[in-house]
This record gives structure tokens, sequence and C-alpha cells, in this order.
């Protein structure tokens, strides 16, 4: 009896934190009204930092990064040398971004002169799931070296993104994935869901990605005009 009413109070507990991020990220929406802000998602290492500087290397958006990680400002100090500025947040043991740390790391930017703001989430398949921030799109990243069934094993956060990015492609034949597999178990949970294959080290297929945000850009601009 008393061990249901401690899991009762966690309940209580995680549904306000959780409600309390929803009411941070809703004003985050609105410091991001007239640009494009994602955020990445991925396990540890599957390529988000090198993803956006080929991002940025091979397109023209005016961008800023905001970056997640546990410890350590190592992304941020990579994101800059593209002349870029980006944003370290270092959350200590939390395994997300929450929508307050990044209104926090937003305030850093002008926010006025950019189009595109990345945010790179901390790397895990399921903490980010929950929290919002306020981003426009959501994508999530699985790498050619973490096997196919990545979208079965985590299916909440697959089914929270907006696109999927299967990273690495350059090393699939060195590591035997079996792509028609990996999209078929993607299509069984996420039908819906447009998927991106890249290397970030070769840039093939960042040229598809782009378009798609350029596309999701060019959307919530006539939106916006709309609602003017
Ligand atoms: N061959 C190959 N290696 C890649 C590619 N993308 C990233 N890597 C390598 O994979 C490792 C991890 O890449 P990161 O971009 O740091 O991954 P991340 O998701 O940002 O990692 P965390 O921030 O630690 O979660 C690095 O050694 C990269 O050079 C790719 O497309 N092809
Ligand atoms: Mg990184």
């Amino acid at each position: 009896m008393c061990e249901l009413a401690g899991h009762r109070e966690i309940l209580y507990l995680h549904q306000n934190v959780l409600k309390k991020n929803n009411q941070s990220a809703e004003k985050n929406r609105t410091l991001f009204r007239n640009l494009l802000a994602i955020n990445l998602m991925s396990a540890p290492g599957a390529g988000k930092t090198t993803l956006i500087q080929q991002l940025i290397k091979h397109t023209h958006f005016r961008s800023a990064v905001v970056v997640g990680d546990l410890a350590t400002d190592h992304d941020a100090q990579q994101i800059r040398q593209t002349e870029i500025p980006a944003v370290q947040v270092t959350t200590g043991n939390l395994c997300h971004l929450d929508a307050e740390n990044v209104a926090r790391a937003v305030g850093e930017l002008e926010l006025a002169t950019l189009e595109l703001v990345i945010i790179e989430n901390v790397g895990n398949l399921v903490c980010p799931a929950m929290y919002h921030l306020g981003e426009d799109l959501r994508i999530v990243l699985m790498s050619v070296t973490e096997g196919e069934n990545k979208s079965l094993k985590y299916p909440t956060l697959f089914k929270s993104a907006d696109a999927v990015v299967i990273s690495k492609t350059d090393l699939a034949a060195a590591v035997d994935f079996d792509r028609e597999k990996a999209l078929a178990y993607l299509s069984q949970v996420v039908p819906q869901t447009p998927v991106f294959e890249i290397s970030a080290r070769s840039a093939k297929g960042i040229d598809a990605f782009h378009a798609y945000l350029a596309q999701a850009l060019e959307a919530k601009r006539l939106l916006r005009s709309l609602s003017i």
C-alpha cells in the first residue's frame, strides 16, 4: 500500500515536471516564430555533431547551434570551427535537454538574425522523447553501426520524430548493415515518417536533407505571413 502511494507520488511529480516543460516549450515557440528550430536526437555517437558540421558547410542557412551533453564543451568547440555560433549546455546527470535550458542557451544568440537553430540533444534514445523544446522538427538519427532494429527497440522516440536519418551510410558494407531490413522495421514503427540516408563523411544524402529543411522553413514563413 505504502509502495503504491510512493509510485503515485513519483508519477505525480513526473507529470508536473512534464507540464512545466511543456509550458516553457510554448514560450520557446514564440522565440522561434521567425526561424526553423530542429531537435536532433540519437544514441551517443550516432553522428549528430558531424551531421551539423556538414549541413553548415553544404548549405547557406543563417544558423546557430545549441548542443547538450552531460559534460564538456567539446561539441560546441567543434561546431564553432565552422564559424557559426554554438552554445554548449552541460546537463550534469540529466539525460536530455529541457525547454528551460534551451531558453537560457538561445538567450545568448541573436535570434533575429537567424533562419535555423539546430538543437543537438544529449545522446540518448529514451529520455529526450518526452521533452519538447519548442522545436518545429524532431529528427532522430540511427547510425548503420548500431544495427537495423533501433526503431523496434525505442519506438517512443521514433514515433515522436518528424524525420529519421540513417547516418554513417559509408560504413554500411563494413558492418553488414541490412538496409532493406532497417527500412522495413522503420515502416512498421513509423510508416509515414520520411527517412534520409546520409554519410556525413562523404556528404552523400546531405542535399535531400537540406531540401527537406528548406521546404519546412518556407512553409513556416508562409504560415506566419498568412497569420499576420
Ligand atoms: N565513417 C563515418 N563516421 C562518422 C560519420 N558521422 C560521424 N562519424 C564519426 O562517428 C563518431 C561520432 O560522431 P559525432 O558526430 O561526434 O556523434 P554525436 O552523435 O554527436 O555524439 P555525441 O554528441 O557524443 O552523442 C566520430 O568519430 C565521427 O567522426 C559518417 O557519416 N561516417
Ligand atoms: Mg555530438
